[in-house]
């Protein structure tokens, strides 16, 4: 008896082309602002040095406002994802599974595509939740990837051109080939995916968009649990930094003039008082109302140059966030405050009492809290 080796059948509809660009329509726009706010995100964060005098610090909600985008996009394109390996998956079988060697290329780089995909989206979801339950370190694999995920991807559509071009419109050509019934069922399912997306959207997006936190369902972070109604990332005890007593506090301002103030000294030199949020990497933000001294006044003082970059360090003693740098634009703006007050009340040691940074559009894991240092660079 000859062996016979067939491919399964698959019978369903939707396994089509026209499906698949239907939901490649608005996966690639998600995946492409997913990608830009990662990428702003990342610079923000860890400028290179030609990059780092220029980081602005104006609009003062911009990082916030690209953050909630990359998180929010990201989720949207869960069941984007979801849809569209569904919808493609019958070619997992194709037969033969290598044509050629154009056709290995291609199904090589679909696999990495598929692959970096689900990994992103899946390790920026559990970052989400600050779960980190792998061994490597998230922030330098997430970026590498989102590389490779994005040139997968323009692979992706350059080899597909011309069956997305068939498929684009409802009119395209490619379209009358196909049966009529599917498009009935293309039309449900584009729908079901599109209410998946609005509902995944929509209960989590106020954990950044305040004013849908009424409908937060599974967005691990509520923007009004913690201390004087503002999250914590990290708190004191977990920190490893005890209470701070109030007359051992010094804050040491290290520049050309170097001078040190006691708490009492910071708090008779005039306050300001500033509405900035705290807009946290993996996802959360929430604005705040904070006073306490400009940095810019400090830096004055210390007979810094206008143009000088400054370092931040924190009385914590080990973690990755206790120093913290930024620009002269960061410096010198005059919101950018070394807090001592949140929400009417001194702060929370969680919040970093007695002094923590706050400053416009900058990453939450740039306002370095339980300041002790400022360094004047260069
Ligand atoms: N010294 C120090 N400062 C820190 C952190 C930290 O771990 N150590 N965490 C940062 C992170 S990730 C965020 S989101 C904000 C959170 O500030 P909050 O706890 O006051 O809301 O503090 C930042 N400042
Ligand atoms: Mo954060």
């Amino acid at each position: 008896m000859k062996l016979r080796v067939s491919s399964p059948v698959f019978k369903g509809g939707l396994h089509d082309a026209r499906t698949a660009t239907s939901i490649g329509r608005l996966l690639g726009p998600a995946f492409v602002v997913c990608f830009v706010t990662g990428l702003v995100s990342h610079f923000m964060q860890h400028p290179p040095g030609w990059l780092a005098p220029s980081i602005p610090s104006r609009p003062a909600w911009g990082y916030r406002f690209t953050q909630g985008l990359h998180v929010a996009s990201g989720i949207a394109a869960i069941p984007l994802l979801l849809a569209k390996l569904w919808t493609v998956y019958p070619r997992l079988f194709a037969w033969p599974p290598l044509r050629s060697f154009r056709h290995a290329l291609e199904r090589l780089s679909i696999a990495l595509l598929v692959a970096g995909a689900v990994f992103e989206l899946a390790t920026g979801l559990l970052n989400t939740a600050q779960w980190y339950p792998w061994p490597f370190s998230f922030v330098p694999v997430h970026y590498a990837v989102a590389w490779l995920v994005t040139g997968a991807l323009l692979l992706h559509i350059a080899v597909r051109a011309p069956e997305i071009r068939a498929h684009w419109s409802r009119r395209s050509p490619g379209t009358l080939t196909l049966p009529a019934q599917d498009a009935a069922d293309r039309r449900s399912l584009l729908a079901a995916v599109g209410a998946a997306v609005g509902a995944v959207t929509l209960t989590t997006v106020g954990q950044s968009f305040t004013p849908l936190k009424g409908l937060i369902l599974f967005a691990p972070r509520h923007p009004d649990r913690g201390p004087q109604g503002l999250p914590v990332n990290r708190t004191a005890a977990a920190a490893g930094v005890g209470r701070i007593a109030d007359e051992e506090y010094r804050l040491v301002v290290d520049g050309p003039r170097r001078y040190t103030l006691t708490l009492d000294e910071l708090r008779a030199l005039p306050q300001h008082e500033v509405e900035l949020p705290i807009a946290c990497v993996e996802g959360w933000s929430k604005s705040a109302h904070w006073s306490g001294v400009r940095v810019v006044d400090l830096l004055e003082r210390a007979g810094a140059r206008p143009d000088a970059r400054v370092r931040v360090v924190s009385l914590q003693l080990r973690g990755g966030y206790r120093v913290s740098e930024m620009g002269h634009e960061h410096a010198r703006d005059p919101l950018t405050l070394l807090a001592l007050r949140l929400n009417g009340g001194e702060l929370d040691p969680d919040h970093g009492y007695p002094v923590r940074l706050i400053a416009p559009n900058r990453p939450g894991v740039l306002q370095t809290k339980w300041v002790g240092r400022l360094e004047v660079l260069s």
